[in-house]
């Protein structure tokens, strides 16, 4: 295997400027690349490298990515004036031309090419060229934010063409996205690129929709684009590395690059202007690190952006000490990504799953579907929650005529049905794993439900009703497990195995359902070991929000925690607590503790009595 690392650099590069007062130009400097250079020397890094002079970009090597017309028009700026640079860049956003600009992007195309050249011939093994005019967001017809040619992008052409690559690696860490690049290989799946970006939201430069994570290339190129947009400022360290290791790497490592090419733009970096996130310079270490285990270790660096002098020049110094293999620095700052980070990362994820092994089986499931007569009140559920979109009339109508001819003819009661049975059957098939439906008629819905449940082949149902309900169920075989929490006595039935009515008063404010939870509801489920688990809501709860929410909370421990909650009523607040309760997104509110009364605790003790020789689960006496 080739060892040694390239520098490429002539301060040749340095002798264009800005040369009028343009804000937005006014940090791509001449110093950018000197005192990265200085910096180099300073930590004897130059001379342990192999250096490799530079050479000017062929007027064909250019065409490689960019139209005649374009290249004509950068040389045609050689020989003008101030006045006429200033109207020429203004054609474009967040350009500047120099009459030096054509001279030192043909060097910067050049420099990366014999960059790739030697990493290729084996003459190196990895290798970096500092460079200017960048190159990422130029296009086949355009300068854009300071690139002029897009060094990169060439760079790869010219590795599929004069290497005969058929895989190439772009990973753009620079903190603008590349969209230049993007655009050339947008639908060519032998270059897969890799950029995140400040993004905000598309409130940040260059402000494109395509530089969100559902731009996942086009055609044949499909999955082969992967953006990671940063939707906040701040990202650090932990933020990166996580993008690394659950996005880029495992990509990468499935894709089985012959050559990897870093847009290396520093502005990504700590105290960056144009940035403002937070990784330090040793980041730049760790990432350039994991990449040289790819593609044998065929990595070349090629300067992008990076405004904070100081940041910049250490990162680079970071990268090339790096590249010629010097132990790795410690990482700083507590290694948790933070939330926007993790959102981020988690669509992207969403995006490529199609398209990747590596990504099929993980993306986590949703875990709770939702489907609510109202749904103006979805977006007040947690995010994580699925809006079910309803099922037509006509599939409902095949639907349920499979088991009721006569059903069919009712409007009503088949849209009652509606919502349930779109839920439930998520359930059954596994792809959700719990779920809510809004119901008008939930007596009706949930004796379908269950008729469903044992169709589809399961052995037992937890029911388990709260407030008033008429369910005409056949309770003898011990397929159901009837609770019923309600308000009043029941007179007319009488509790046996199968079907418990629980007489309980809560308090509105604070909770004294513990007890009824933990004394009596869960060793009972526990016991009855069922396969699903059915909350339905009804009319005239002796049970509160907090009460329900702690029962479906708690009740997660069963039938790996395929959970239908049916709700009557549509008050949004329950529904919402409910959603977090299935969620799991945070623990739902249970109100505070209260002592039961006398009366809760003596309907507990005697249910208790009665069952226990039933449901072992509720024995905690030696003597009973
Ligand atoms: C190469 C690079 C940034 C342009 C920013 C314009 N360009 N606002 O970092
Ligand atoms: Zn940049």
């Amino acid at each position: 295997m080739a060892s040694g690392t390239a520098l490429i650099y002539d301060d040749e590069m340095t002798s264009y400027k800005l040369l009028w007062d343009d804000p937005e130009c006014d940090i791509e400097v001449p110093e950018r690349l000197l005192s990265s250079y200085e910096q180099l020397k300073h930590y004897h890094l130059v001379e342990r490298c192999i250096h490799v002079p530079v050479r000017e970009g062929t007027e064909e090597e250019i065409m490689l990515v960019h139209s005649s017309e374009y290249l004509e028009v950068v040389k045609s700026t050689q020989t003008m004036n101030e006045e006429e640079l200033q109207r020429v860049s203004e054609n474009y956003d967040a350009v500047y031309f120099h009459p030096n600009t054509y001279r030192c992007a043909k060097l910067a195309v050049g420099a990366t090419l014999q960059l790739v050249d030697s990493v290729m011939s084996g003459k190196v093994r990895n290798g970096m060229a500092l460079v200017r005019p960048p190159g990422h967001h130029s296009q086949r017809n355009a300068a854009n934010g300071f690139c002029v040619f897009n060094n990169v992008a060439i760079a790869a052409q010219y590795a599929k063409r004069r290497y005969g690559l058929q895989r190439i690696l772009i990973v753009d860490w620079d903190v603008h996205h590349g969209q230049g690049i993007q655009y050339v290989f947008e639908e060519d799946p032998s270059v897969l690129y890799y950029s995140w970006h400040r993004y905000e939201h598309q409130q940040f430069w260059p402000l494109l929709r395509e530089s969100d994570y559902d731009a996942v290339g086009q055609g044949k190129g499909k999955g082969f684009n992967l953006n990671v947009p940063w939707n906040k400022v701040g990202m650090g360290n932990s933020d990166y590395l996580a993008a690394f290791f659950h996005v880029l790497l495992p990509v990468a490592f499935e894709f089985v690059p012959e050559l990897i090419l870093v847009s290396s733009g520093y502005d990504s970096g700590i105290g960056d202007p144009e940035g403002q996130m937070n990784a330090t310079p040793e980041c730049f270490a760790h990432l350039t690190h994991f990449l040289m285990q790819l593609a044998n270790g065929r990595l070349c660096a090629v300067l992008e952006g990076g405004y904070h002098l100081k940041s910049l020049s250490e990162s680079v110094c970071m990268t090339v000490k790096t590249l010629l293999r010097d132990p790795l620095p410690q990482i700083s700052g507590e290694m948790a990504p933070c939330l926007s980070a993790i959102e981020s990362i988690q669509n992207v994820r969403g995006a490529h799953k199609p398209y990747w092994k590596c990504l099929m089986y993980e993306v986590p499931p949703v875990k709770t579907a939702a489907a609510i007569v109202s749904k103006a009140d979805a977006h007040l559920l947690p995010v994580s929650v699925q809006v079910e979109m309803e099922m037509n009339a006509q599939e409902l109508k095949t639907f349920v005529s499979a088991f009721d001819a006569e059903l069919v003819k009712e409007e009503k009661a088949l849209l009652s049905l509606q919502n349930v049975l779109a839920v439930l059957d998520k359930i059954l098939k596994k792809k959700v794993c719990s779920g809510i439906a809004e119901s008008s008629v939930a007596s009706v819905s949930t004796t379908f439900a269950l008729k469903h449940c044992f169709d589809f082949g399961l052995q037992r149902v937890l029911c388990i009703v709260v407030g008033d309900m008429d369910l005409e169920l056949d309770l003898d075989d011990g397929k159901i497990l009837l609770m019923n929490i309600c308000q009043k006595q029941q007179t007319e039935k009488t509790n046996s195995k199968y079907y418990i009515s629980l007489n309980w008063k809560e308090d509105a404010e604070r909770n004294n359902f513990f007890c009824a939870v933990l004394g009596f509801i869960l060793p009972v489920a526990y016991s009855y070991q069922p396969d699903l688990v059915i909350i339905v809501i009804g009319p005239n709860r002796s049970l509160g929000v907090n009460g329900i929410s702690l029962l479906t909370c708690l009740l997660q421990g069963l039938a790996e925690s395929q959970i239908l909650v049916v709700i009557q009523d549509t008050e949004i607040k329950l529904v919402q607590s409910v959603a977090k309760a299935l969620s799991g997104v945070s623990t739902p509110d249970f109100g505070a503790y209260a002592p039961a009364s006398q009366e809760n605790v003596l309907e507990i003790k005697r249910l208790r009595d009665q069952l226990q020789q039933e449901w072992k689960m509720l024995r905690c006496s030696v003597r009973d």
